[in-house]
């Protein structure tokens, strides 16, 4: 059998080649890999490292931020300025989209979580990057913060890195979702899931079941249920995971299926639920429906909602098919629609 394994970069390259790409995406991917590379190793030093820990600054978000989100982040910038392949970027850890430096003349537009899933390092457990990528606005020669301010629709490629039993990336570029594993030996990600879908039925949930106190009586409806087994409405027993890590969470449902809530509640209303829009939901729920499953607030598509501000927070109800469309039925009998 001759050797056929396909590194990540000869994947971009031969999706370069297939839609007439000039390369500027295919160069910004290497760069994105790169951070993606280097955290991965800071993440998998951790104590040996001094990794661990606080850094004793709080991020826009009025979170603690962990050593590794500092460093995570600057990670991310380092190696984006370093290829210049990038019009301009946002991170969740900066209040302000990052100015363009060192003569950056990319067309796109990079939005990331540098370290998402933070409050896992400690123990060990597994954390992640998401990313976002946009074209930049035709005719737009200075980066405001108005020209990150796209649909989800308009994403030309989303993916995530997660740092678990092995390093893993995941892509869409809107033809699919394909997985890589870093091979360590190499130092190269190569392709090992290829074509990933996620099964439109599941009996696994996710949700932080210590907030059931304040969810919206359709999250409630939808969760007791699941928790009524096989004597209850659904038939079936089902199962719950939380790992804390939307990244862990969304690469479980693509490998076996599931449903993901952080649905907005009493609590965190006011600030229109807990996940981030421009650099978590989106990207995700890019991924999601490119394997075949569905993302929404429960009202709403997720991608198709226009955004406000650049940090902006957003209910999520995503992964396999069937169960999003049930909790969106839900919500809507909830409402009297
Ligand atoms: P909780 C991590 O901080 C995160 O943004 C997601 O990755 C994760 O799903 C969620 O928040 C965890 O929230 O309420 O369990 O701390």
């Amino acid at each position: 059998m001759p050797y056929s394994r396909i590194t990540m970069t000869h994947f971009l390259l031969q999706e370069q080649r297939r839609k007439g790409g000039s390369g500027s995406f295919t160069a910004l991917m290497t760069d994105i890999i790169f951070a993606c590379k280097m955290i991965a190793h800071e993440v998998n030093r951790g104590a040996l490292a001094g990794n661990h820990g606080l850094a004793g600054s709080e991020n826009i978000q009025g979170e603690d931020q962990k050593k590794l989100d500092v460093l995570a982040n600057d990670i991310f910038l380092h190696m984006n300025e370093l290829g210049g392949n990038y019009a301009g970027m946002a991170s969740e850890e900066l209040e302000d989209i990052h100015a363009v430096t060192g003569g950056a003349e990319g067309k796109y537009l990079l939005l990331f979580d540098p370290l998402d899933g933070s409050s896992n390092i400690d123990i060990n457990v597994s954390v992640g990057s998401i990313f976002s990528i946009l074209r930049l606005p035709e005719g737009a020669n200075t980066i405001q913060e108005a020209a990150f301010l796209r649909k989800g629709v308009e994403q030309v490629a989303a993916g995530y890195a997660l740092y678990g039993s092995s390093t893993m990336m995941v892509i869409t570029t809107g033809n699919g979702v394909n997985g890589f594993t870093l091979d360590n030996n190499v130092g190269m990600f190569m392709l090992t899931h290829p074509d990933m879908q996620i099964p439109a039925d599941t009996k696994e949930f996710a949700i932080n079941a210590s907030r059931s106190r304040f969810w919206e009586p359709p999250v409630k409806r939808y969760i007791d249920e699941c928790q009524a087994g096989k004597d209850g409405p659904r038939g079936k027993d089902f199962n719950m995971r939380w790992v804390a890590s939307m990244v862990a969470e969304v690469h479980r449902i693509l490998i076996r299926g599931g449903v993901f809530m952080y649905p907005a509640d009493s609590e965190n209303m006011k600030k229109g639920g807990k996940l981030r829009l421009m650099y978590e939901a989106n990207p995700m729920a890019f991924i999601v429906e490119q394997a075949g499953g569905l993302a929404s607030t429960g009202r709403g598509r997720i991608m198709d909602l226009p955004p406000t501000h650049l940090h902006q927070r957003v209910p999520v109800v995503l992964g396999s098919k069937n169960e999003v469309e049930r909790i969106d039925a839900y919500h809507a009998e909830f409402d009297g629609k």
